[in-house]
C-alpha cells in the first residue's frame, strides 16, 4: 500500500478536474437551481488570505453536496478588483494598476485551485473589466434619469491621509474605515445616490428574507426609522414660524427654549444686533468641527442666545431661541424644542446655560437628571393627568387640527456620497456643459428626459448636467502618468486634457467629463446578477437566466458588510426592480455571516504580529484536503477561533488512517451489523449537519465513525466503503477522489449523495414508559438495548417523574420493576 502523499494526489486530480469541467452550471437546467454565494474577494497583491480559504470553503463544500444531491449549482467566483491597494501599488512602483491587477487575480486564481474550489470559471467577472464596468456605469445613468443621482456641495467627512471623499458609512466612530486617521471636513462637489428614497422599502422588505437577527436588527437601526411630529412654534407675532421635530410631543409643556442648529436658515435673521457677535464667532467655530464630535455624548453643550423668542404654540408663553451645536442640520429640521426635564442633552444644556427644568412627566427626579421614561403628565394644563401615550396622540391631532404639526417620519440613513477623487474606480460617466447650464438647460428639459419627468420631482442643481450617451459606454478609464490623488479634491483624472474635453450631449458643444470615480462600493452593489450571464452584451443580465438562477438562495459574508455592501446592494437591486430588470424585489434569500479565523496566538492576524498563518503554506506542508478539513473542523462556521495547528495535524492523521482503512484487503461482502447502523446513522447525521452548516459536527462524527471501522473485525464492505468516501468527498476531494478509483471508473464528484434507510435508524430508538405505582407518568426515548441502570437515572431525573416523586422521596421507593424495551415502575407503597 502506497503511503499518502496528498502533494501527488491533489495536482494530479486538480489538472484531470480542469479539463473535465466537472464544475459547470446549466442555465435553463432540468434539476432545481441552487445558487450559493459568497462575497468575492479584492485581489490584493497579498494573495489568498486564510479567512478567503475558511469563507470559500464553507460553501464549497455545501455546493459540492448539493450537487452530489441532484442540484444545478450556481457557485461562481470573481475579482472585486477596483481600490486603493492597488492604487497605492500603483503609485509606488508606476505599474498600471490593470497589470497589478491581472497578476493578483491570475495568483488567486492559482491559490484557489489548490483549494480545489469547485467553481464554474466560465463566469468569473472582474469589475475592473470594461465590458464589466459598462454596466455599473449604465446603472448610474439609469439612476441618474430617474432623479436618484444628484450632485451638491456639501460638507463631508474627508481622510486626509486617502485623500478621498467617504460615505458615513465608511466612518467608524470618527475615523476612516479603511486606515483608522481622524475623518476631517471638507466643502465639496459630490455625487449623491438617494437611498433615502428607499429607507422604507429597505427596513421593511427584511421581513421578506432569512437573514441573522443581528443582521436585519443592525440594518434597520441604521436605516433608523423614527416617527414622531413637526411642530410649528410661531415667531415674529405668528408672521413665521420655526418647526421642531420631535418624538415626545407629550413633553411639549416641559419645552422651556429652542435650539437651531449653527447652518439653521434662520438663525441669521432671528440673532438681534446686540448679540450678532457672539453668535457669528459661535456658528464659526461649530463650522470647523464634525458632526460626530458634534453628537458624540459628552456634558459639555456648548451655545448661545439668540436674543429672539418664539411661542409655545400650546402654552403661549415666551420661549428663548439659542444656537447650539448639539442639534444637527442634517437630521429633522435643525432645530429642536427644548425639554430638559426629559431629555438628558436638553438637561445639560439648560445646566450649563441657567434656563428652567420644568417637570411635565411624573416619575423621576428632574432636579438630579432628566426623566426619560413615560408617565401621567403634570403641569401640562388641559393635558395634566393623562398618560404620556395618550397625551402624545391628543396633543400631536390637537395642534394637526390647528394646522401647527403634521405627523413625520425621519430616518437617519443619509444619501449616499457616491464620488471619490481617486483614479482606481469606475468613471461616473457624466459630462457638464457650461453653455447648456448657462441656458439652465436640464436633462429633464431634453427630449429623453421628458419621459421621465412626470416620475418625480428632478433634483436642484444640475443644470448642464447630461449622462453620456449609452452607446458609448464604457467610459474607459483614460491612462496617465500620475496616479496620485491630487489632494486638492480633484480626482487624477482632472489633469487629462485630452480625456476631459468631450462633446456636449445635448447641444453638441464643447464639455467636459466628470472627473470623479464611483466608490469601491459599485462594482459590488449588482455583481450577483452578473454571474448568472457574465457575457451578455445587450444588458446587465439576460431576464429570463435571471428568472432561473435569481434570488441567491445562499449568501455568505462578513459582519462587516452589513451596513455597507449589503445595504447598497439591496438598494441597488430594488431599484433595478423598480425598472423591470429582476424577478424579485429582495436579491439574497438567505444571508449568513462566517466567523473570523485568528492567528496562534488568539489575535487578529496581522503583519506587525506576525501571527499569520498563509494557505499556501499550509497546503505545501498538510496538502489542501487536510486544510480544508481542519478549517471546518475548527469550530462552528460563525465563531472567531483561534488556528491550532495541533488541530491541523489531528485532521491529518483522520486522513491518513481513512487512507489505509479504505484500501485494507479482504473486505467482507457485508459489513457488520452494527457497523452498518453506524453508517447510517453517519448518512443522516453528516446530510443534516451540512445542510445546517454544521461542518465541525459533521467532521467530529466521521472522526468518531472511523474509530468504530478500525475496531471493527471485519471492517467495511466495498459498497459501504464507497459511501464513507462520498460522505467525505466534499470535505476531502482529492483524496476521496484517488481511492474511488480501485472501485469505480467514474469521479466521486458526480456520485449521488448516500442514502439511508430511516427504518433502520428509527427502529433503533424505543419509547420506554415510566410509571410510579404503576401509574403512567411520563415516556421517554432511549437507543434500543439500554440497561436498567441508565433507565432509571433519566426516569428519576426526568421533571413530570419528579413532580410526584421528588428527590428526598427516593428512599421510600421500595422496588423497581424493569421491564427491557418496554417499561420501569417504581413502587413506594
Ligand atoms: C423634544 C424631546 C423631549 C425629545 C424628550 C426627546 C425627548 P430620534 O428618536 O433619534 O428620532 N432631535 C430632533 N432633531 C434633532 C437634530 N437635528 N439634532 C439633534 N437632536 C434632534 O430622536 C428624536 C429626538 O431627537 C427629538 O425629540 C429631538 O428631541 C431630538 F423628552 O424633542 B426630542
Ligand atoms: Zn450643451
Amino acid at each position: 500500500m502506497e503511503k499518502y502523499r496528498p502533494q501527488q494526489i491533489e495536482k494530479k486530480w486538480q489538472e484531470i478536474w480542469g479539463e473535465a469541467r466537472l464544475y459547470q452550471a446549466t442555465d435553463f437546467g432540468k434539476k432545481p437551481k441552487f445558487y450559493a454565494l459568497v462575497e468575492f474577494p479584492y485581489p490584493s497583491g497579498e494573495g489568498l488570505h486564510i479567512g478567503h480559504a475558511f469563507t470559500f470553503t464553507i460553501l464549497d463544500i455545501l455546493a459540492r453536496k448539493k450537487r452530489m444531491e441532484g442540484y444545478n449549482i450556481l457557485y461562481p467566483m470573481g475579482w472585486d478588483a477596483f481600490g486603493l491597494p492597488t492604487e497605492n501599488y500603483a503609485i509606488r512602483t508606476g505599474t498600471h494598476p490593470q497589470v497589478a491587477t491581472k497578476k493578483n487575480t491570475a495568483r488567486f486564481r492559482r491559490q484557489m485551485d489548490r483549494l480545489a474550489f469547485a467553481y464554474d470559471w466560465d463566469r468569473e467577472i472582474d469589475t475592473t473589466d470594461p465590458s464589466y464596468y459598462k454596466w455599473t456605469q449604465w446603472v448610474f445613468i439609469q439612476l441618474f434619469k430617474h432623479g436618484l443621482a444628484y450632485k451638491k456641495k456639501m460638507p463631508i467627512n474627508w481622510c486626509p491621509s486617502c485623500k478621498i471623499g467617504l460615505a458615513n458609512e465608511e466612518v467608524v466612530d470618527g475615523k476612516c474605515e479603511r486606515c483608522g486617521t481622524r475623518v476631517t471636513r471638507k466643502e465639496l462637489e459630490q455625487w449623491f445616490l438617494k437611498i433615502t428614497t428607499y429607507a422604507d422599502r429597505l427596513a421593511n422588505d427584511l421581513d421578506l428574507v432569512d437573514f441573522p437577527k443581528s443582521v436585519t436588527a443592525a440594518q434597520r437601526n441604521w436605516i433608523g426609522r423614527s416617527e414622531g411630529v413637526t411642530i410649528n412654534f410661531p415667531v415674529d407675532k405668528g408672521k413665521s414660524s420655526i418647526s421642531v421635530f420631535t418624538t415626545r410631543p407629550d413633553t411639549l409643556f416641559g419645552t422651556t427654549f429652542l435650539v437651531l442648529a449653527p447652518e439653521h436658515p434662520t438663525v441669521k435673521r432671528l440673532t438681534k444686533p446686540q448679540h450678532k457677535r457672539e453668535v457669528e464667532n459661535y456658528i464659526n467655530e461649530a463650522g470647523k468641527k464634525m458632526e460626530f464630535d458634534r453628537t458624540i455624548e459628552i456634558k459639555k453643550k456648548t451655545g448661545v442666545f439668540t436674543g429672539s423668542y418664539v411661542k409655545n404654540p400650546l402654552s403661549e408663553e415666551n420661549i428663548p431661541v439659542y444656537v447650539a451645536d448639539f442639534v444637527v442640520m442634517s437630521y429633522g429640521t435643525g432645530a429642536v424644542m427644548g425639554v430638559p426635564g426629559h431629555d438628558p442633552r436638553d438637561w445639560d444644556f439648560a445646566k450649563q446655560h441657567g434656563l428652567k427644568i420644568r417637570e411635565v412627566i411624573a416619575g423621576g427626579n428632574v432636579k438630579k437628571e432628566a426623566y426619560t421614561g413615560e408617565g401621567v403628565l403634570i403641569n401640562s394644563g388641559e393635558y395634566s393627568g393623562l398618560d404620556s401615550k395618550t397625551a402624545r396622540g391628543k396633543i400631536s391631532k390637537d395642534l394637526r387640527a390647528r394646522g401647527l404639526a403634521s405627523s413625520t417620519v425621519q430616518y437617519h440613513i443619509r444619501d449616499w456620497i457616491f464620488s471619490r477623487q481617486h483614479y482606481w474606480g469606475e468613471p461616473i460617466p457624466m459630462v457638464y456643459c457650461k453653455n447648456c447650464a448657462e441656458k439652465r438647460i436640464t436633462f429633464w428639459g431634453t427630449d429623453e428626459g421628458k419621459n421621465f419627468k412626470h416620475l418625480f420631482k428632478p433634483p436642484e442643481g444640475l443644470e448642464g448636467w447630461f449622462p453620456v450617451s449609452e452607446g458609448s459606454l464604457p467610459t474607459k478609464l483614460p491612462n496617465v502618468e500620475h496616479y496620485q490623488p491630487t489632494g486638492t479634491g480633484k480626482s487624477p483624472l482632472a489633469a487629462v486634457k485630452g480625456w476631459i474635453d468631450t462633446r456636449c450631449p445635448h447641444c453638441g458643444g464643447p464639455a467636459r467629463r466628470e472627473t470623479d470615480t464611483m466608490p469601491n462600493w459599485a462594482g459590488s452593489s449588482w455583481y450577483f446578477l452578473r454571474y448568472c450571464d457574465p457575457k451578455n452584451d445587450e444588458t446587465l443580465a439576460g431576464g429570463k437566466k435571471l428568472d432561473y438562477w435569481m434570488p441567491v438562495d445562499l449568501y455568505l459574508g462578513g459582519s462587516e458588510h452589513t451596513t455597507l455592501h449589503l445595504l447598497y446592494s439591496r438598494f441597488w437591486h430594488k431599484f433595478l426592480f423598480d425598472l423591470g430588470l429582476v424577478p424579485k424585489s429582495e436579491p439574497y434569500a438567505k444571508r449568513r455571516v462566517h466567523g473570523v479565523v485568528l492567528g496562534e496566538d488568539g489575535y487578529r492576524m496581522s503583519k506587525s504580529r506576525g501571527n499569520i498563518i498563509n494557505p499556501e503554506d499550509m497546503v505545501e506542508k498538510f496538502g489542501a484536503d487536510t486544510l480544508r478539513t481542519y478549517l471546518m473542523f475548527m469550530g462552528p462556521y460563525n465563531a472567531t477561533m483561534p488556528w491550532d495547528t495541533k488541530g491541523v495535524r489531528g485532521c491529518c492523521r483522520f486522513l491518513n488512517r481513512v487512507w489505509y482503512l479504505a484500501q485494507a484487503k479482504d473486505k467482507p461482502d457485508e459489513t457488520s451489523k452494527s457497523l452498518c447502523l453506524a453508517l447510517a446513522r453517519l448518512i443522516k447525521k453528516v446530510g443534516e449537519d451540512i445542510e445546517d452548516l454544521k461542518f465541525n459536527t459533521a467532521v467530529a462524527a466521521m472522526m468518531g465513525f472511523i474509530n468504530d471501522w478500525a475496531v471493527d473485525e471485519k471492517g467495511l464492505s466495498v459498497k459501504d466503503t464507497k459511501i464513507f468516501l462520498q460522505l467525505l468527498a466534499p470535505f476531502a476531494p482529492h483524496m476521496t477522489e484517488e481511492l474511488w478509483q480501485e472501485f469505480a471508473n467514474s469521479s466521486i464528484h458526480t456520485q449521488p449523495w448516500p442514502k439511508f434507510d430511516p427504518d433502520l435508524i428509527r427502529e433503533e430508538t424505543i419509547t420506554i414508559v415510566v410509571q410510579i405505582n404503576s401509574k403512567l407518568r411520563d415516556k421517554l426515548e432511549f437507543p434500543r438495548g439500554v440497561g436498567e441502570n441508565e433507565v432509571k437515572q433519566k426516569a428519576l431525573d426526568s421533571a413530570k417523574v419528579q413532580r410526584h416523586l421528588p428527590l428526598q422521596h427516593h428512599p421510600k421507593i421500595k422496588k423497581t420493576v424493569f421491564v427491557p424495551g418496554r417499561l420501569i415502575n417504581f413502587v413506594t407503597k
